[in-house]
């Protein structure tokens, strides 16, 4: 907005919609308490050189409300990202839950989704090695229903209990402030070898999981059994599984932690460019539904939820579909102001008695008080129940309900004839009715206590690329360990999981392998492997959906470039253009074209695949520059297809790279749909160099 000048007199200010010198109501810069300004730019001063007075309501207004901008950023997952979107019943399920969302085929129900990291604050970057959130809420016609899950289907911890353990361990450490947005320290591993519950979800840390290449290409778990219950009260256990229609894909370790450097934001720039150009992410809904005598048959507890239940036991079955299409408006006012919570259920949806479940249900809504101020929060747009509420809740900090009548309490006779709005026996949220007894004791049930099982099932499910990063990851973690015994305490734990994987992580270490842990259950069950548990085991249809990085310089081949610009658009990629210079760049025939990056801030890793169109000058030209060299180099390392055009060679030679089978010649125009089919397959793993 504009400086504008004092007004002269107050003649001149004008009446109605117009003001002084044509600046309309609805776009005069006022105070928050809506007083219009003469002067947005200067303080009240005396003279022309102070001091500033006190009296300045205008400046104090603006600096005391600058001053309280900030809110308490979530203690985990403070970094996040967040869209709209719609969940739709595919399969109706009236038979086993009367949940809104699932009684009608086609029904659509509002939904917002929240991506985040854990450990790392606000400001960290997207490509930390860690698990990521995936809360999702929706707004039913019965109230909100929140499935606050994450990109992993178990977890570190049996009971609510050690949450804060494990939470202060992987945060920064607080005697020096670092490492932040990571788990390689002495602090995390120290209590993850003294938590061999905590072994399962290890094997998934250090997986290519918690490295996605995108939100969009990652699976979300509810974690927990919770249960169905169906409109006669009858109840079965259910686990929630998002399975991304886009596919599954992750980065490479030394991948992410460049692209950490090149563009911090790489998910959250991700999720909002392809939402705003139209490509809508979408997951299907999938549950596994069991009876109390699965539950009991299951070689683990249900009820722990560092297992998991194998797909290949009991099938995931889709029901609805989740599609994310609208981006955020204001990012405080729906990513941090949104307050997820696993108590958050709705008629057709319960708790099992998982004691991590149990305690989460008391700490969402706690931490929801210290972060939003209020207890309130509920009313704020991004939470706000889409149907009607009723309720004698009242006052309270920032309350914005202007709530009326006499009778504050229920029932009462002064609301009306049925005397306020009261509870409906028949429609209303029924709990399950179970039977539970006991004693009253601090125990950890025996049934909990196989903690390698899983891990290793997850280990000899994977590919051997998979299980090399695995074995990689632990090295590069350990390797930051300083205190010795830790790391030899983690071996100890792995040799109890897989002795290749302990060993192999032990050489990478330059350590000996030491004894096995003492194991809790002396016996472990040899699970079979579950291709549901691999990435790579479970590739995408195709290239659709990525992003692939054309190499270009002045004299680039017009008509080469146009080709493979269609086909991969046309096969639903997405085309960057990366060049010496962010000028418009002439190529053949002197059109020009708009680079998306300059060589120095466009590396490779921003993108899925590469294209080498340069002409024979600027592959010299960049032959001889670092960043250049890098983007071929880093292209290969990292085991990206990588398209070559007739003048590229120099630039491949001179970044040290000998051309293999993940390389295409784009001899002419004709080459670019072949080079997109290779490209269907992410990339050439034969070229796997481990760290
Ligand atoms: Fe959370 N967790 N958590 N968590 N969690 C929070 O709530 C907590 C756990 C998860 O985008 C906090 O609003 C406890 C499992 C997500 O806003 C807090 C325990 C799973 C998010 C909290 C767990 C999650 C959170 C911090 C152990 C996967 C981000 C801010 C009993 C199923 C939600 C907040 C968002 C956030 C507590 C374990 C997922 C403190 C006590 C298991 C996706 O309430």
């Amino acid at each position: 907005m504009a400086n504008r000048r004092p007004a002269s007199t107050s003649d001149e200010r004008g009446t109605g919609d117009e003001l002084h010198q044509g600046v309309k109501r609805g776009e005069r810069l006022t105070t928050s308490t809506g007083v219009p300004l003469g002067d947005g730019q200067n303080s009240l001063k005396v003279g022309d050189r102070g001091p500033t007075l006190l009296e300045d309501f205008a400046l104090r207004d603006k600096i005391f409300h600058f001053d309280h901008e900030r809110i308490p950023e979530r203690v985990v997952h403070a970094r996040g990202y967040s869209a709209h979107g719609t969940l739709e019943c595919l399969d109706a399920i009236p038979d086993l839950t009367r949940a809104a969302p699932f009684q009608r085929k086609g029904k659509k129900t509002e939904a917002f989704v929240r991506f985040s990291t854990v450990a790392g604050n606000l400001g960290s970057a997207d490509l930390a090695r860690d698990v990521r959130g995936f809360a999702v809420k929706m707004y039913t016609e019965e109230g909100n229903w929140d499935l606050v899950g994450n990109n992993i289907p178990v977890f570190f911890i049996q009971d609510a209990v050690k949450f804060p353990d494990l939470v202060h361990a992987v945060k920064e450490e607080q005697d020096r402030g670092w490492p932040q947005a990571q788990s390689a320290h002495d602090t995390f591993w120290d209590f993850a070898s003294l938590m061999p519950e905590s072994t399962h979800m290890l094997l998934w840390q250090m997986s290519d999981r918690t490295i996605p290449r995108s939100f969009r290409f990652m699976e979300g778990f509810g974690v927990h059994t919770y249960r169905f219950i169906d409109a006669e009260g009858a109840s079965t256990f259910v686990k929630f599984h998002w399975k991304p229609k886009q596919g599954l894909q992750s980065v490479v370790w030394n991948e992410a932690l460049k692209i950490n450097g090149a563009d911090p934001d790489f998910h959250r720039r991700d999720l909002y460019a392809a939402i705003e150009s139209g490509d809508h992410p979408q997951w299907d809904l999938g549950v596994q539904v069991f009876d109390e005598a699965f539950a009991v048959e299951f070689d683990f507890d249900v009820l722990d939820s560092t297992k998991l239940i194998p797909e290949e036991v009991l099938p995931v079955r889709v029901i609805a579909r989740l599609t994310l299409d609208r981006t955020v408006d204001n990012m405080f006012a729906e990513n941090e102001q949104v307050a997820f919570g696993t108590h958050n259920v709705i008629p057709g949806i319960d708790f099992s008695n998982d004691p991590l479940l149990q305690g989460r249900n008391f700490s969402y809504l706690d931490t929801q008080l210290k972060r939003l101020g209020s207890t309130n929060f509920t009313q704020l747009p991004v939470n706000a129940p889409r149907c009607p509420v009723m309720h004698f809740q009242r006052d309270g900090h920032m309350q914005t309900d202007p709530q009326l009548g006499r009778g504050t309490y229920e029932p009462n006779s002064l609301s009306g004839e049925d005397r306020g709005p009261r509870a409906d026996v028949v429609h209303g949220y029924q709990s399950v009715a179970r039977r539970e007894e006991g004693p009253t004791r601090r125990l950890r049930a025996e049934s909990f206590a196989d903690h390698y099982s899983q891990a290793r099932q997850f280990f000899i499910s994977q590919t051997e690329v998979e299980q090399g990063h695995i074995i990689d990851a632990f090295a590069f973690e350990l390797a930051k360990v300083e205190d010795p015994r830790i790391r030899t305490r983690v071996l100890g734990n792995l040799r109890n999981v897989h002795d290749d994987l302990a060993r192999a992580v032990a050489d990478k270490l330059g350590m000996p392998l030491p004894e096995a842990a003492e194991a809790v259950v002396a016996t472990r069950t040899d699970l079979p492997e579950s291709a549901a548990l691999s990435i790579l085991r479970n590739p995408p249809a195709s290239f659709a959906g990525r992003k692939l990085g054309v190499l270009v310089t002045a004299g680039s081949d017009k008509a080469l470039v146009d080709a493979v610009t269609r086909a991969f658009e046309d096969a639903g990629a997405v085309v960057e253009y990366v060049a010496p210079a962010i000028g418009p760049v002439k190529l053949t025939g002197g059109r020009s074209l708009t680079p998306h990056h300059a060589i120095d801030g466009g590396p490779s890793v921003l993108f899925d695949a590469v294209a080498l169109l340069p002409s024979a000058e600027g592959a010299a030209d960049l032959a001889g520059r670092a960043s250049a060299q890098d983007f071929v180099s880093d292209a290969f390392a990292h085991c990206k297809l990588i398209g070559t055009g007739p003048a590229a060679a120099p630039l491949v030679s001179e970044a040290g790279v000998e051309p293999d089978a993940g390389f295409l010649d784009l001899a002419s125009a004709s080459d670019a749909e072949g080079f997109v089919e290779l490209c269907g397959s992410l990339r050439f793993w034969d070229r796997d160099i481990r760290a």
